[in-house]
C-alpha cells in the first residue's frame, strides 16, 4: 500500500507564534510520534519498526549519536528518533515515473521539505550531459560512468569523496580505502561542519579528539554544565541521563542565548511522575551572548585560581603542561570585559562559581553552540583548561562531553574518513593492503567547495548527506557544484543535492539502517560507534524499499572494482559478500578493534579505549594534558546589527524537514522566522509579526540576502538573533570559518534586518 505524497509545492510558510514552552517531551510528544509514524508507515509497520530501535537485537536509531544505557526500555527511542525512523521506513516511493514527470528544472524549484516527502528512491538514475531529466540506469552502466570520469582526471586529487555521518563503520572503512587506493585523501565529511572544532581542540589538549565520559560518569556527576546545546530537540534521550543525574543530586548549569524548554523541565514519558509533573533540570541558566563562552570559562578559570585550595595541584603537577602560561593569561581576565563579552551579570557568574567550587565531579557537555564560531577551537580549549584546573578529566563522574550529531559520525572518523589522516593510520592501512597511500593532506568541506569553484576538482561523490544544502554560502556552493563534470549521490531520499548537479549526475539508491541487508554470504549486520565510544551492531529488519537497492558497502566495493580494476589486490568481492571480512581487516588496521567480530556478537557491543579516561594518560606531543593560553575573543556586533545563529527547529533532521512546527519554541506552520530580543526589536523598529529580509554583512562586501522572514519577539540574549538552517545558509560566507578547524562559523553571522513588504 503506497502512501500518497503530500500536496504540491510551494509549501505554505505562514508561521503562527504562541511563545516558548517550559517543559519538554511528556505525553504530547508520544502523540506526535505516533502521528508521524502512522502517516509515513501505517500502524502495523510503525509498531514493528519502532520496537526494534536501539534494542540489542535491533538497529541503531538513525537519529542522533547519544548512547544507549544497559537497562533498556521496550520503547528505547524518542519523538525525534521516531521521526528519523519514519522518514526512512516510509512507504512512499520515488520511482522512474516520478523522474519522468519532474524534469530537473522542476526539482530545482521545489523546497527541501517537498523533495524529502516524496519517499524512498527505488532505482539508480542517470542525468546525461545536456539532459533535463534523470533516467533509469543499470548499476553496471552507473559504475562504468564513474570509472570513465574518474579515469579521465589529470590527478586523483581532482576527485572528492564526501561522507555524511550515518554511514556504517564497514562502508566508511571501504570508502576511505578505495579513495586512498585511487590516490587521494580528499575525504571531506559532515564533521568538518560539525564537531571538527571539538576534535581539533581535544586532540591538541588531551591527545584524543573524542569525549572522555560514559553515561555512568554523567549519572555520577555533581555538576553538569550544558553549553551550546539543545538536547530537548536534538538529543532527547540525553534528558533521561540528566534526569538520572539530578535524582542522584547533581546540579545543572545551562549556558545558552536561548531558554530551551528541554533544559528547563523534562517530562519523562516512561514514568508516572514524569507524565504528571516532570523534573526540573536547570538550576542556573546563564543566558550568554552568542560567542561569549570563551570569556566566561576564562574568568571562571581566574576565579578558581584565586580561591584557596580550589586547584587540584597534584593533578596539575603530575599530568599537565603549560600551567604557568595559562595562569598568567587567566589572571589578566577582568570582570568588565567578561561582562561585555557574555552579557551576563556579575552575580550570575559568582553563583556559577559557587556551584563549580561545590562540585567534586564536573562534566561539560556541548554541541554546535560552541563549535561553529571563529574562535571555537580556542573556546573548547578553554573548557579543557577549566576542567584541568580541578582535575576533572580521567576521574569518574567528570570530563569532556562533546555531544555528537549524526549517529555514526564519530565512527566514520575512527574508520579513517579524514582528509588529514595520521601517518600511523596510513602506515597500517598500506601495510595491510599492500599499497602506498597518498601522504599529502586532502581537502575538507570548505576547501572542496573552493576547489570545485576554481575548477580544480571535477568529480564529486557523496556517501549520503545533502552537501549543497548543508554547506555554507549556498549561492557559491551551488555554482561550484554545477561546474563539476560528474556528481554522484548515494542516497536514500531525494534532496536538493540531486537537483543541483554537475554536467552529468548519478543517484545511487541505497539501504538505510532499518532495511534488512542480505548479501551472497547471508544476512549482514553493520556497526556504529556512539558519542561515548561504544561500538555495537545494527541490524535492519524491514524488507528493502526496492529490490534494486544496493547496500553502501556493496556500492563502494563495486565502484572500486570498476575503477581500480585488477590493479587492486584488495578482495572487494569478498568484502561485499560478507561484512565480517571487512571487520577482520578493521581489526588489523584500527587500534581498539582487536577481535572485532567476536566482540560485537556480545549484546551491547564494546567500548573503545580512551587513554585520558581510562588511565589518565595523555597521548599529546608533550605527553601531558596541555593547558593553552589563547587570547580571549568574542564577536563584536556593530551598531544597528544583530548576531545571527543558524539552528535547528524541532521538526527537522539537519536538511531533512519533517514538518513546519517548532513546538517547544511555540512556532507553528512555518520556518521563515527570525527570533529577536524584544528590546533590540524595539530599538531597530521591528514590530512582532513584521516582515524582514536578513542581509549578511561580511568583509568581502558581497550582499548575501535571505528574504521574507517574520520577526518573532523572543527572549534570546541581547544583540542576538536566531533563524533556521538550511534556509539561512545563504548568509554564511564560505571564508567565515573557525581558526584551525575551518568549520563554517554558522553560529556567528552579522546581519542587518531590512523591512520588506510581505511575508
Ligand atoms: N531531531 C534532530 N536531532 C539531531 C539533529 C537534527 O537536526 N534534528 N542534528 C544532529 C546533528 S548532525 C547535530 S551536530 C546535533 C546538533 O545539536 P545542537 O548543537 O543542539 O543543535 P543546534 O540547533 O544547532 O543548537 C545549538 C544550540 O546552541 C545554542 N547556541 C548558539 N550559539 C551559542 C553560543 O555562542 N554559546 C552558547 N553557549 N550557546 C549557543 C543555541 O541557542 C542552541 O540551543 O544534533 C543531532 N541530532
Ligand atoms: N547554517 C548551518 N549549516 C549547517 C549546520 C548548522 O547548524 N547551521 N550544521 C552542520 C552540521 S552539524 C552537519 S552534521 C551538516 C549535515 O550535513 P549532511 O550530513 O550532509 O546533511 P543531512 O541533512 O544530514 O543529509 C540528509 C540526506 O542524507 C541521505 N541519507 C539519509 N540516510 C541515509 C543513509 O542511511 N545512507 C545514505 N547513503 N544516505 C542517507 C538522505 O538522502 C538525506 O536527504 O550540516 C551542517 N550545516
Ligand atoms: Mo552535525
Amino acid at each position: 500500500m503506497a502512501r500518497k505524497p503530500p500536496a504540491g509545492d510551494p509549501v505554505q510558510d505562514a508561521p503562527q507564534v504562541a511563545g516558548p514552552q517550559h517543559a519538554a517531551v511528556g505525553l504530547s510528544a508520544i502523540g506526535h510520534t505516533l502521528r508521524v509514524a502512522q502517516q509515513q508507515m501505517g500502524v502495523g509497520r510503525a509498531a514493528r519498526t519502532l520496537l526494534k530501535v536501539n534494542q540489542k537485537d535491533g538497529f541503531d536509531c538513525p537519529g542522533c549519536a547519544w548512547p544507549e544505557g544497559d537497562d533498556r526500555h521496550v520503547a528505547e527511542f524518542c519523538e525525534n528518533g521516531a521521526k528519523a525512523v519514519a522518514e526512512e521506513a516510509t512507504l512512499r516511493r520515488v520511482t522512474p515515473d516520478f523522474f519522468a514527470a519532474h524534469p530537473l528544472s522542476d526539482l530545482a524549484s521545489r523546497s527541501g521539505y517537498w523533495l524529502g516527502q516524496q519517499g524512498r528512491i527505488t532505482r539508480p538514475m542517470y542525468l546525461a550531459e545536456g539532459s533535463d531529466r534523470y533516467e533509469p540506469v543499470s548499476w553496471e552502466r552507473a559504475f562504468a560512468i564513474l570509472a570513465e570520469e574518474l579515469g579521465a582526471l589529470d590527478s586523483p586529487d581532482e576527485a572528492l569523496f564526501y561522507t555524511s555521518g550515518r554511514t556504517s563503520n564497514e562502508a566508511a572503512f571501504l570508502l576511505q580505502l578505495f579513495a586512498r587506493e585511487f590516490g587521494t585523501n580528499n575525504l571531506p565529511d559532515c564533521s568538518n561542519m560539525c564537531h571538527e572544532s571539538s576534535g581539533s581542540a581535544l586532540t591538541e589538549t588531551i591527545g584524543i579528539g573524542k569525549g572522555s565520559v560514559s553515561l555512568e560518569d554523567l549519572h555520577q556527576a555533581d555538576l553538569i554544565i550544558v553549553a551550546g546545546q539543545n538536547p530537548g530537540t536534538n538529543h532527547p534521550r540525553m534528558l533521561s541521563a540528566l534526569e538520572k543525574a539530578k535524582t542522584s543530586g547533581a546540579r545543572i548549569i545551562s549556558v545558552n542565548p536561548l531558554p530551551e524548554a528541554g533544559l528547563e523541565r523534562f517530562k519523562n514519558p516512561q514514568t508516572a511522575r514524569g507524565i504528571l509533573k516532570g523534573t526540573a533540570l536547570t538550576d542556573l541558566f546563564l543566558q550568554i551572548r552568542i560567542g561569549g563562552d570563551q570569556a566566561l570559562f576564562r574568568l571562571l578559570g581566574k576565579l578558581i585560581l584565586e580561591t584557596e585550595g580550589a586547584v587540584d595541584e597534584e593533578f596539575v603537577r603530575e599530568h599537565t603542561h603549560g600551567f604557568e602560561d595559562f595562569a598568567a593569561a587567566a589572571r589578566a581576565a577582568d570582570w568588565d570585559s567578561t561582562l561585555a563579552a557574555t552579557g551576563l551579570r556579575r552575580d550570575e557568574i559568582e553563583q556559577a562559581l559557587g556551584m563549580v567550587l561545590a562540585s567534586r565531579r564536573t562534566v561539560v557537555c556541548w554541541a554546535m553552540g560552541l563549535t561553529q564560531h571563529k574562535h571555537s577551537v580556542a573556546t573548547i580549549r578553554e573548557v579543557v583548561n577549566f576542567l584541568l584546573l580541578r582535575g576533572d578529566i580521567g576521574r569518574p563522574g567528570s570530563g569532556v562531553c562533546p555531544v555528537r550529531g549524526h549517529s555514526n559520525v564519530q565512527g566514520d572518523r575512527t574508520m579513517g574518513i579524514f582528509e588529514r589522516p595520521s601517518a600511523a593510520f596510513l602506515d597500517a592501512l598500506g601495510k595491510e593492503f599492500g599499497f602506498a597511500p597518498p601522504r599529502h593532506h586532502g581537502l575538507d568541506v570548505v576547501r572542496s567547495i573552493e576547489a570545485l569553484r576554481d575548477g580544480k576538482a571535477k568529480v564529486f561523490f557523496a556517501m549520503g548527506g545533502n552537501f549543497v544544502s548543508a554547506s555554507p554560502d549556498t549561492a557559491v556552493t551551488e555554482a561550484a557544484m554545477r561546474r563539476a563534470r560528474l556528481t554522484v549521490h548515494v542516497s536514500t531520499k531525494l534532496n536538493r543535492s540531486h537537483a543541483v548537479t554537475g554536467r552529468r549526475a548519478l543517484i545511487l539508491p541505497t539501504l538505510g539502517r532499518t532495511d534488512k541487508d542480505v548479501q551472497a554470504g547471508g544476512r549482514q549486520v553493520v556497526t556504529v560507534e556512539d558519542s561515548m565510544g561504544m561500538v555495537h551492531a545494527s541490524r535492519g529488519n524491514l524488507p528493502p524499499a526496492s529490490p534494486h537497492l544496493l547496500s553502501e558497502p556493496a556500492i563502494v566495493a563495486r565502484m572500486a572494482r570498476a575503477v581500480l580494476g585488477p590493479a587492486s589486490t584488495t578482495p572487494w568481492e569478498e568484502f561485499e559478500k560478507d561484512y565480517g571480512t571487512i571487520r577482520d581487516r578493521i581489526a588489523r588496521v584500527v587500534p581498539g578493534f582487536e577481535d572485532f567480530n567476536a566482540r560485537i556478537a556480545r549484546p551491547g557491543g564494546f567500548t573503545l579505549p580512551h587513554a585520558p579516561r581510562d588511565e589518565r594518560r595523555f597521548p599529546t606531543a608533550t605527553g601531558k594534558a596541555n593547558f593553552t593560553a589563547a587570547p580571549v575573543e568574542y564577536p563584536e556586533i556593530p551598531q544597528g546589527r544583530l548576531l545571527l545563529q543558524t539552528l535547528r527547529s524541532h521538526d527537522q533532521y539537519n536538511t531533512t524537514i519533517y514538518g513546519l512546527d517548532d513546538r517547544y519554541r511555540g512556532i507553528k506552520g512555518g520556518r521563515r522566522i527570525v527570533l529577536v530580543n524584544p528590546e533590540d526589536a524595539r530599538e531597530l523598529g521591528l514590530a512582532d509579526g513584521s516582515c524582514t529580509d536578513l542581509v549578511g554583512e561580511w568583509k568581502d562586501g558581497v550582499e548575501r540576502r535571505a528574504p521574507g522572514f517574520r520577526v518573532v519577539h523572543y527572549p534570546t540574549a541581547r544583540g542576538c538573533a536566531a533563524a533556521y538552517y538550511p534556509e539561512t545558509n545563504v548568509l554564511v560566507p564560505l571564508d567565515s570559518t573557525a581558526d584551525t578547524s575551518n568549520t563554517p562559523a554558522s553560529k556567528s553571522v552579522i546581519v542587518r534586518l531590512e523591512q520588506s513588504p510581505t511575508v
